[in-house]
């Protein structure tokens, strides 16, 4: 139903990275096979523990995470988790993350013959470093990692980045490296603080902020890129709770929507978003509604 990147999805609703984990958790609640695709939490080289406990707030309108790129690392992810996600009857994408270039190009070499579909390079993860993943903000280092990584990908290579204000340079230079596609937006920073202790909540203090308040923020924002990336295979996402919500992000410009936050609160959410946009687009068309972005 929809194609990007000569890759057909059966519907336009993904699972963004992080909130399913590797999927076998969440394959006990619902059939990942009816998902129009999957994204895996983020791998890096070594195994990461994560940040130190309290790590999860939830606040107005949404949920703030310094989990901290917790993960099995690349052997123990092909080892157990690999397997389970070539054995899914949907489109699977890898989310991989690093310090360094060359921390992504391993990873690509390391996975490339598996059946993902779609290599999605995590430069936006706000809760390592002192600020986040410096090479998602670096127009040069993003430019050269996208190249590099093009001339070993099997796979088209995506890039996931966050709200910056100089956004749009950060994507001319992953366009002019050759990328395939970027998945916007990364959770923004959030801050929660105990009123009684005067200190922040979370251990780490600031967190990456999703839920239903960055809804309007992440529209904007791939609607924006949209706007001067015409031909640019987009990956949406930022608060979607309802098939309301997917709608209005295949308006504002995005081919395929993520649910993250939103399966935290239910994990049926995907599925039940998917039966009603299939109701939906039984009167809309797709592609109508996805010109919307380019009209005007
Ligand atoms: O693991 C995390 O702390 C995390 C990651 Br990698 C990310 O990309 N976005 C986020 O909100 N949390």
């Amino acid at each position: 139903m929809v194609n990007i990147c000569g890759i057909e999805f059966k519907n336009p609703i993904i699972i963004a990275s992080g909130p399913g984990g590797n999927g076998q958790e969440l394959a006990k609640y619902i059939d990942l096979n009816k998902l129009g695709g999957f994204t895996a939490k983020t791998v890096t080289p070594d195994e990461k523990e994560g940040n130190p406990p309290p790590r999860i707030v939830n606040v107005k309108a949404g949920i703030l995470n310094s989990i901290g790129l917790q993960n099995p690392g690349i052997d123990k992810f092909i080892e157990d988790d690999l397997n389970f996600l070539d054995s899914l009857d949907t489109n699977v994408i890898l989310s991989i993350g690093g310090d360094k270039k060359e921390d992504y190009l391993n990873l690509i070499e390391r996975l490339n013959d598996s059946k993902a579909v779609i290599f999605e390079l995590n430069l936006s993860c706000p809760n390592v470093g002192k600020n986040g993943i410096p090479l998602g903000i670096d127009k040069e280092g993003i430019y050269s990692l996208v190249k590099e990584a093009k001339k070993i990908s099997k796979k088209p290579i995506f890039i996931k980045l966050g709200v910056e204000t100089f956004l749009e340079d950060l994507v001319e230079s992953a366009v002019k490296g050759g990328v395939d596609g970027v998945t916007l937006i990364n959770s923004p920073k959030g801050l929660k603080i105990d009123i009684n202790t005067g200190k922040p909540i979370l251990k780490r203090a600031v967190g990456g902020f999703s839920g239903p308040a960055i809804k309007p923020i992440a529209l904007a924002t791939v609607y924006r890129i949209r706007k001067v990336f015409r031909d640019l295979p987009i990956i949406g996402m930022g608060g979607v709770f309802t098939f309301e919500d997917a709608i209005e992000f295949i308006m504002a410009g995005a081919n395929l929507v993520g649910i993250g936050a939103g399966v935290m609160s239910d994990p049926e959410r995907p599925i039940n978003i998917i039966k009603e946009l299939e109701e939906y687009f039984k009167v809309h068309d797709y592609q109508k509604i996805f010109n919307c972005a380019l009209e005007g």
